[in-house]
């Protein structure tokens, strides 16, 4: 790579992790505010709500963004020896870079402790609603560069098989530039004029809406950076092949067609939504479990066959053969970790997906218990792993503390098992997620005290600890290696997979054209109802409110 890419990649992943530090202490003062150890609304002037937001937007907008730009990068100089466009590159990062520093001056400020939902009536100072809409622009014009030079690659290269990792990133960046549009349309339109008070109320429900059919292809959107790691690096890693390079391009373009029509699974309680359109997108979120059921066994079968060449026997011994602790495919340890988190997350957000059970654990704290199985799970794994990876060849330098690399995401893994048990357990039992239950249900100087979530609170307490720790070991790691000194040239090489079995071209998985189509009607038809629904919300529209007072905000005049 060019000198000039390989900087870029390197401030895509310094500054996220950077910020990370303070995402990650604050992931451990909730889990400490939660069990009940504190009874503060703040701790050194940061407030629960303020802690939440940054966690949030840190971990899981912030670092997953900069993450799938930076990793894009990589793959698609490394598969089409192609390079981005100097200018559009520089644009992307700026406009990335000083969004997400306004976003989190005004979180660091308190006047944007909106959650990283942001949804109305909570409202944030406008420069929180620019600075991500500049992140998230900047992201785009990373994508359409690459959109041209894979097309220029396509014309010279039309009868061979697009590589399956610049597949996945570019299904993964059309999902991404589709579902933010609908974001781009609920900040720019209503949430800016309504936070400069140009306009009195805002449609919730509209807002929510808009925000779901964003938010849920966003977790798909953190996903395929680690599916592109599964199929195409950790077969190679393990020593075997891919067991079927054509079930990789078939799971990403169904992610193509189903990550989006399917976020009123977060609404099944909005009442201003139709029965007929949650129970639709209920069956639909049941479709795109599919393209993760067939990694599940095109990875297993890859990962068994890779195990059964290093002289694996029986129905399970193999698995002892895979090098799970072996320093110089410290990689594999990351994303194997990650899988097995896996198999929680997914069978969970199918509970989640169930549109009576949903009833059950919504809004309590099984749902993070869910997703820190899976943003905090695979995708965090495959994060962290691979940005030690890339700062370690892109930078020439060796791996600091190579012994402590490879145990980090065995302790992440098991912090996080307990964290997830206590909070599901505790959400079963109707502990509310979003909620400093130190102020109130476990503080026995308060009327709302009781027992129930003692223990559930306490176990999310000791795996939130061991995730600390974890989180802590991978800076020592990451920095280490950042500032040490270089012993070899610069490079980019990634293990490659090769496939088990010959493959042909079939031409229709590798075009974009009749995907892009299909996903447009199955979008169509799946929001024009709930749009429709939430534009006829005859109900009142929203002032602004903060989180910390329930009444709302009036404007100067009505004080
Ligand atoms: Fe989810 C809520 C449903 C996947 C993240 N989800 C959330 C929220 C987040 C999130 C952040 O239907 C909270 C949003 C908020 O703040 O309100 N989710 C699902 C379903 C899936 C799913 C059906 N979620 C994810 C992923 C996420 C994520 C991925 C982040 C990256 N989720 C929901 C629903 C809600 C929800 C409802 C709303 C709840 C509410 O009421 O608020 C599916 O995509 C899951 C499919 C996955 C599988 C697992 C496949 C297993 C694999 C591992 C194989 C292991 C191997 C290892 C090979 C079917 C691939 C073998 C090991 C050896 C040693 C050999
Ligand atoms: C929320 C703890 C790491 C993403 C939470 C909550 C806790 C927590 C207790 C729920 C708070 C509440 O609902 O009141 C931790 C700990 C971590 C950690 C102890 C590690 C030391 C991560 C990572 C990610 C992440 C690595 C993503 C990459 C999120 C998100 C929320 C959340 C998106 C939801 C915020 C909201 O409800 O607005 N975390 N977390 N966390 N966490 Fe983490």
């Amino acid at each position: 790579v060019s000198r000039f890419l390989k900087n870029v990649i390197l401030a895509e992943l310094f500054v996220p992790v950077l910020l990370l530090t303070i995402g990650i202490y604050h992931g451990l003062m909730q889990v400490i505010y939660r069990a009940g150890v504190i009874h503060q609304a703040s701790v050194a002037k940061l407030d629960y709500y303020q802690g939440l937001t940054l966690h949030g937007v840190i971990n899981a907008v912030v670092l997953t963004t900069f993450f799938a730009v930076a990793f894009g990068h990589a793959t698609i100089a490394f598969y089409l020896k192609k390079e981005p466009n100097p200018r559009a590159t520089t644009l992307s990062l700026i406009l990335m870079v000083v969004g997400t520093l306004l976003a989190a001056a005004a979180m660091l400020s308190g006047k944007a402790s909106v959650l990283y939902t942001f949804y109305p009536p909570l409202k944030a100072h406008p420069a929180f609603y620019i600075g991500t809409a500049m992140l998230i622009i900047g992201s785009w014009v990373a994508y359409w560069d690459w959109a041209v030079i894979y097309v220029r690659w396509k014309r010279e290269n039309r009868d061979i098989n697009t590589p399956l990792a610049v597949i996945g990133t570019l299904v993964n960046f059309t999902i991404w530039f589709v579902c933010t549009l609908a974001v781009a349309y609920e900040v720019l339109v209503l949430l800016v004029p309504w936070s400069l008070g140009w306009t009195a109320g805002v449609n919730v429900v509209l807002a929510r809406t808009l925000f779901w059919f964003f938010g849920h292809a966003l977790v798909y959107f953190w996903l395929l950076p680690s599916y592109i790691m599964f199929y195409t690096m950790l077969p190679k890693l393990a020593g075997g092949k891919l067991y079927s390079g054509m079930a990789g391009r078939i799971a990403f373009f169904m992610f193509l067609i189903l990550s989006i029509p399917i976020g009123v699974h977060h609404q099944f309680g909005d009442p201003s939504i139709g029965r007929g359109i949650k129970l639709t997108q209920s069956i639909l979120t049941f479709g795109v479990a599919i393209p993760s059921f067939i990694t599940a066994f095109t990875i297993a079968a890859s990962l068994e066959y890779a195990a059964r060449l290093r002289g694996g026997k029986g129905l399970y011994r193999w698995i002892w053969k895979l090098p799970f602790f072996r320093k110089d495919v410290f990689l594999f340890g990351y994303l194997i970790n990650g899988l097995i988190l896996f198999i929680f997350g997914g069978l969970t957000g199918l509970v989640n997906a169930s549109y009576s059970l949903n009833n059950v654990v919504h809004n309590t704290s099984f749902i993070p218990g869910h997703f820190h199985l899976t943003v905090a799970g695979p995708v965090f794994l495959a994060i962290l792993g691979m940005s030690i990876f890339l700062v370690s060849q892109l930078t020439g330098k060796k791996i600091f503390l190579p012994t402590i690399n490879t145990i980090i995401p065995y302790l992440w893994t098991v912090g996080v098992l307990i964290f997830s048990t206590g909070l599901m357990w505790g959400g079963l039992m109707g502990e509310p997620r979003r909620t400093n239950m130190g102020l109130t249900y476990l503080n026995p100087a308060s009327e709302q005290y009781h027992s129930y979530w003692v223990i559930s609170s306490m176990l999310g307490l000791a795996g939130g600890g061991i995730m600390f720790i974890a989180g802590f070991l991978y800076f020592i790691v990451f920095f280490g290696t950042f500032f040490r000194k270089q012993t070899a040239p610069s490079t980019i090489d990634f293990p490659v997979s090769e496939s088990l079995h010959e493959e042909k071209r079939i031409p229709l998985f590798d075009t974009f054209r009749p995907w892009l189509l299909l996903m447009g009607i199955i979008i169509l038809m799946a929001y024009l109802p709930a749009i429709s629904d939430a534009l006829n919300n005859t109900g009142r529209k929203a002032p602004p409110y903060q989180p910390s007072d329930p009444t709302p905000i009036l404007p100067k005049n009505e004080r």
